[in-house]
């Protein structure tokens, strides 16, 4: 039996203590989402043996379905962070507007923006979903937050993560000093490191796009993915194409095994279908401490500057060099197609 272990609360607590100015409120907040966690992982856990599987009955903003957990991940968090004192205004996947905290609570110096339950179209067959957030300082100057709050670009944020409720449940975060993975022990209720500073590999063994919307990209995505799979001459070794359609667990299997994640846009969804906020610029900004990037074809992620809430996005991110081979490629054919009078789409 190990005796020597290292809890996310020992961990984050170290990280700070290399800052003398620290008050120790993201820790605090980081404590909170990682409760949050717990809670949601057993209630996944316990799921397919109660009856909160299957759908709400309502749709959220985006026109989707809610399942059931989805609304529970979202009111647990939400609860979670409300009252703390640390959080001033909170932006949700599942909420139209920006929630400021309830007028009885002490505002906080934090906007915090989450995606309470990635994936769970996964949840009916039993695959990983899971938990993305994104944390930001507050701009506003006083009262509860504002729009101004969560509207910042990637590279303003302080801190990023992810859980992902898989065969165990992980969450992985940085706060700008490396990407740091912890494994929850459920025998113990906590979370311990596993994964110190991720380094994820600069070229990767995988690629992860929904192929199923070929017919609906432009020239230059299409010959993208043709080249990871080695069927262009100007392409890179084959890679073995995963795929799950859950964006936190394709994004986890591709940091630590090396791999790109695509979703361009396409006919149908012009803007991407990933949402800026809450799911490509923490995605993106865990990325880059691992030494890997993200962009949406032209700009780098983390330098987007949102104008909403629900703001989508296209998104290549992963392995490096995998990364610029993608962009790279759509910016080829895409000028070559202007050239010739094609048509096609100037970003992703
Ligand atoms: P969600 O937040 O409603 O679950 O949607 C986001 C998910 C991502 O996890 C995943 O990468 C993507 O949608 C999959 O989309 P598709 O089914 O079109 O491949
Ligand atoms: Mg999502």
């Amino acid at each position: 039996m190990q005796t020597s272990v290292t809890t996310i609360e020992r961990f984050i607590l170290d990280q700070e203590d290399r800052y003398p100015e620290a008050t120790g409120e993201l820790s605090n907040l980081l404590y909170d989402i990682a409760l949050a966690a717990k809670i949601i992982a057993a209630a996944i856990r316990r799921a397919g043996l109660v009856n909160i599987l299957g759908k709400q009955g309502a749709q959220n903003v985006q026109g989707e379905d809610q399942q059931k957990l989805d609304v529970l991940a979202n009111e647990t968090i939400k609860n979670c962070l409300k009252h703390t004192g640390r959080v001033c205004v909170m932006g949700s996947e599942e909420d139209e507007d920006i929630i400021p905290v309830p007028p009885e609570s002490a505002v906080g110096k934090y906007a915090v923006l989450f995606d309470p339950l990635d994936g769970s179209s996964n949840l009916d067959v039993n695959s990983a979903v899971g938990t993305i957030f994104s944390i930001h300082r507050r701009v506003s100057m006083e009262g509860r937050g504002t729009a101004a709050d969560v509207l910042q670009p990637g590279c303003q944020q302080v801190s990023a993560g992810y859980v992902m409720y898989g065969s165990s449940t992980m969450l992985v975060y940085t706060t700008g000093q490396g990407a740091h993975g912890f494994t929850l022990d459920p025998t113990i209720g906590e979370f311990l490191l596993s994964h110190e500073r991720i380094i994820t590999p600069r070229v990767g063994k995988y690629y992860s796009v929904n192929e199923s919307n070929f017919g609906r990209w432009d020239r230059g995505v299409q010959a993208a993915v043709r080249g990871l799979k080695g069927d262009i001459a100007e392409g890179v070794p084959p890679k073995n194409s995963r795929y799950i359609g859950s964006l936190v667990a394709d994004f986890h299997r591709n940091l630590i095994a090396g791999g790109v994640f695509l979703y361009p846009s396409d006919s149908k969804n012009p803007d991407g279908k990933l949402r800026l906020l809450y799911e490509a610029s923490p995605m993106a900004f865990i990325a880059e401490q691992a030494e890997g990037s993200a962009t949406d074809g032209m700009n780098r992620i983390l330098d987007i500057v949102p104008d909403r809430l629900h703001q989508r996005t296209p998104l290549v991110i992963g392995s490096r060099e995998d990364v610029g081979f993608v962009a790279d490629t759509i910016r080829r054919v895409s000028s070559s197609a202007r050239v010739s009078g094609g048509v096609t789409s100037p970003a992703l």
